[in-house]
């Protein structure tokens, strides 16, 4: 089964400036997040000092807890470039979850952006129940 979800997501805190795609594809519990790096810092000023982005997920029912699963190293300090991270999803047999990505910007001396709004994913390895004869 191949899903795939193509969101928009905005890294920047400048309204109406939109410089981080992302879309999710979900191939069993291996989920694909697909980023554009901003390319200006939260401010608005040309980014000069990118150095990786991070994926990260949200299983819920587990203390809402934040797991990473990759960082993609910059294509250039100044960002732009597409990256791509692998996220191996513990989603297990006869388990289902509406997982949440997120992703976020990393400079070189560690400052975080923030968060891109969620991308929520169902994750489904559970058959219904069998039928009554
Ligand atoms: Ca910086």
């Amino acid at each position: 089964m191949r899903t795939a979800l193509a969101v928009c997501v905005c890294m920047s805190a400048l309204v109406g400036v939109c410089d981080v795609f992302a879309s999710v594809t979900i191939e069993g519990a291996m989920v694909r997040l697909d980023m554009t790096e901003p390319t200006t810092n939260s401010d608005g000023t040309p980014l000069k000092d990118l150095k990786e982005t991070v994926g990260l997920y949200v299983i819920p029912g587990q203390n809402e807890a934040e797991a990473e699963c990759g960082r993609a190293p910059a294509t250039a300090v100044t960002g732009g470039g597409a990256v791509t991270i692998i996220c191996e999803v513990p989603v297990g047999s006869n388990q289902e979850a509406d997982v949440k990505f997120r992703a976020r910007a990393i400079d070189l001396v560690g400052n975080e952006s923030m968060s891109t709004p969620d991308v929520i994913l169902r994750i489904d390895h559970l058959p219904p129940g069998a039928p009554s004869l």
